[in-house]
């Protein structure tokens, strides 16, 4: 790995606490987004490709506030296909209220203050999870290193991503000093399960104990997802995924997005969980795999754990009668070598190059191999960028296609 010494977000000295990579303007790429204290505004980068991430100034509501931010957890709270960002804040550790950030789809956002504003705390870690399997993220809030009596927050979402403070579920959510909470389902029974960290909140008091909050469930059902990478990373972070089901009469598309960091020193589980209601199926699972790929599938029948290894082969087209065609070098630097069978009859055919993410970056028809028996690719004078890459081969009596990777 190599230092980056000049890069736009490490461009401004500020006293970050929190970041978060999520993709906030849904182009397929993570974006990253800073926390700051010391009242001084958080920081939004977006991902234009290519290693260039663009600081943002302007973005609605969510740049403008100076609260001394610990950290954001990202959910899509109101079921959009936007991922929305929960802010905790601490007025320099006093008590300080919390604001949500509703994803206004056009790159800003709009800030929601209630029922947060009558809920003060010194906040430094929330997490979204739908702990009542209804179909909706619900939140935790914990809070620590702060004056006088310190109690956790829970918050039930409405499916419209409006929440209201949760008193019921969880009747002594209170610790002496909380900085990391987390939601796993630990013992498996479809509910989502909650853990949170402890700490002193002066040098002079004891040591607490660490909290863990089993979750009884209800009759609702679920669906929980864990996603193995191939061609992606292994623990498919960064890989968003969205269901289909009928709520209430309603379809309704839930999206998570895995992420290594769901709020201040602290994660979630990998595995992605799903709240139905009543829903007794899922009617459709789509994957977007980091590499590009993407999955679908269909008729889930729910309270199941399903394991989902990423596909080796670009959904675009299936690899086909691949051995018609020989790729060298694969992975390729530079110029590649592409020979065909001689049963494809090729200068009647139409080749394609298409990207990981469906899109075709070269053509030709009638190739005219002259003496050689290979036709040649420069992966530098067509700008190939590092990634898989699908050659696609049709003519009216053949559908080839072959996978392969071009590296730096
Ligand atoms: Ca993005
Ligand atoms: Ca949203
Ligand atoms: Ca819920
Ligand atoms: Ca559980």
């Amino acid at each position: 790995m190599d230092l980056i010494p000049n890069h736009s977000s490490t461009a401004e000295s500020n006293y970050s606490r929190g970041v978060s990579w999520v993709d906030y303007d849904n182009d397929g790429d993570p974006d990253l987004f800073l926390c700051n204290e010391n009242k001084t505004p958080n920081s939004l980068f977006r991902n234009d490709g290519g290693g260039i991430f663009t600081k943002i100034l302007i973005a609605g509501d969510l740049l403008v506030a100076a609260e001394s931010s610990m950290s954001a957890s990202w959910a899509d709270v109101n079921n959009d296909g936007w991922m929305d960002v929960f802010v905790c804040n601490t007025n320099s550790f006093a008590p300080a209220a919390n604001v949500l950030y509703i994803n206004q789809k056009n790159g800003g956002f709009l800030a929601v203050k209630e029922p947060f504003s009558s809920d003060l705390g010194c906040s430094f870690s929330a997490s979204f999870s739908d702990y009542d399997n209804d179909g909706d993220v619900d939140l935790a809030v914990s809070n620590g290193f702060c004056t006088g009596n310190i109690f956790n927050f829970l918050y039930l979402n409405d499916g419209k991503g409006n929440f209201t403070r949760d008193l019921q579920s969880i009747t002594d959510l209170s610790t002496p000093c909380s900085f990391g909470l987390a939601w796993s389902d630990l013992d498996r029974n479809g509910f989502q399960d909650l853990v949170i960290s402890t700490c002193k909140n002066s040098s002079q008091a004891p040591l607490p104990k660490n909290i863990m909050f089993q979750n009884m469930g209800n009759d609702n059902h679920w669906l929980q997802l864990s996603l193995k990478g191939t061609e992606s990373n292994a623990d498919a972070i960064g890989a968003r995924v969205r269901i289909s089901t009928k709520i209430d009469g309603e379809t309704v598309i839930q999206t998570r997005e895995i992420s290594t960091q769901t709020g201040y020193c602290s994660q979630n589980s990998p595995t992605v969980h799903f709240g139905l209601k009543k829903s007794i199926n899922v009617d459709t699972v789509w994957i977007e795999w980091p590499s590009g790929i993407k999955q679908k599938l269909s008729g889930i029948t729910a309270n199941q754990f399903l394991q989902i290894t990423e596909p080796m082969f670009s959904s675009v087209t299936d690899q086909k009668n691949s051995d018609q065609i020989t790729i060298s070098p694969n992975p390729a630097k530079d110029l590649i070598k592409i020979h065909f069978s001689s049963d494809l009859n090729w200068n009647h055919g139409k080749f394609e190059l298409i990207d990981s993410k469906g899109k075709i970056v070269y053509s030709v028809e009638k190739i005219n191999l002259g003496n050689q028996e290979y036709f040649e690719l420069d992966t530098q004078s067509l700008q190939l960028k590092q990634g898989s890459y699908t050659l696609k081969f049709s003519s009216p009596q053949y559908q080839v296609s072959k996978r392969f990777l071009v590296i730096p």
